[in-house]
């Protein structure tokens, strides 16, 4: 089984910028730098044939470039517990035009719907182990983040292994964008 997900791989510059936020909350598992990425589908463990299947349809998607620019940060809560820190992006058309395009091949190849409404972000921190203030005060000092756009070219499969630390990702397939879609 291979455990999958879709995502933008973010160049090294925004990645040391983002990195700059990370630090200074107690009991906060940080994200490693190399790490960051903003998911646009889990797909979770699927065999290998499945993949395959999963592979061609997102080669399939024509798509254009875009500029991202991730701003703001904020938190996912769970059961009352602060999960996750993580850093936002601006609101923008063709990154939800993009993740759509990837629900649907990928609902066409089989597989569930996903439930959740698509919130885009990167995540910076698991914080389940955090003091809430300190959260807080984490959000509140850089609410009006904003990192330098950059060009989105590709959308990346990745495969995931769960280590002790950390995960380890890493980028199996890049699916270009395309300036000239056909009509
Ligand atoms: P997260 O950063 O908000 O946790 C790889 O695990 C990526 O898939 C992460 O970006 C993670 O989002 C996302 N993801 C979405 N649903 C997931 C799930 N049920 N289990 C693990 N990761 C999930």
């Amino acid at each position: 089984m291979l455990r999958l997900f879709v995502a933008l791989a973010l160049p090294a510059s925004l990645r040391a910028e983002i990195a700059g936020l990370a630090g200074g909350i107690p009991g906060a598992r940080w994200v490693p730098p190399e790490n960051y990425h903003l998911t646009l589908r889990f797909i979770g463990e699927i065999e290998p044939w499945r993949a395959q299947e999963v592979d061609d349809a997102l080669a399939a998607i024509r798509a254009r470039p875009f500029t991202l620019r991730l701003a703001g940060v904020g938190t996912f809560e769970k059961a009352g517990r602060i999960q996750s820190l993580w850093v936002g992006a601006e609101r923008n058309d063709a990154l939800t035009h993009l993740q759509t395009k990837v629900e649907t091949a990928l609902q066409r190849v089989g597989l569930a719907p996903e439930r959740k409404r698509f919130s885009p972000h990167v995540t910076l921190a698991r914080t389940d182990r955090a003091a809430p203030e300190k959260l807080m005060a984490f959000v509140q000092a850089y609410n009006l983040f904003r990192a330098t756009p950059v060009e989105v070219e590709h959308f990346t499969l990745f495969s995931s292994r769960l280590g002790k630390e950390a995960s380890v990702y890493t980028p199996e397939v890049d699916y270009d964008l395309v300036a000239r879609v056909a009509a």
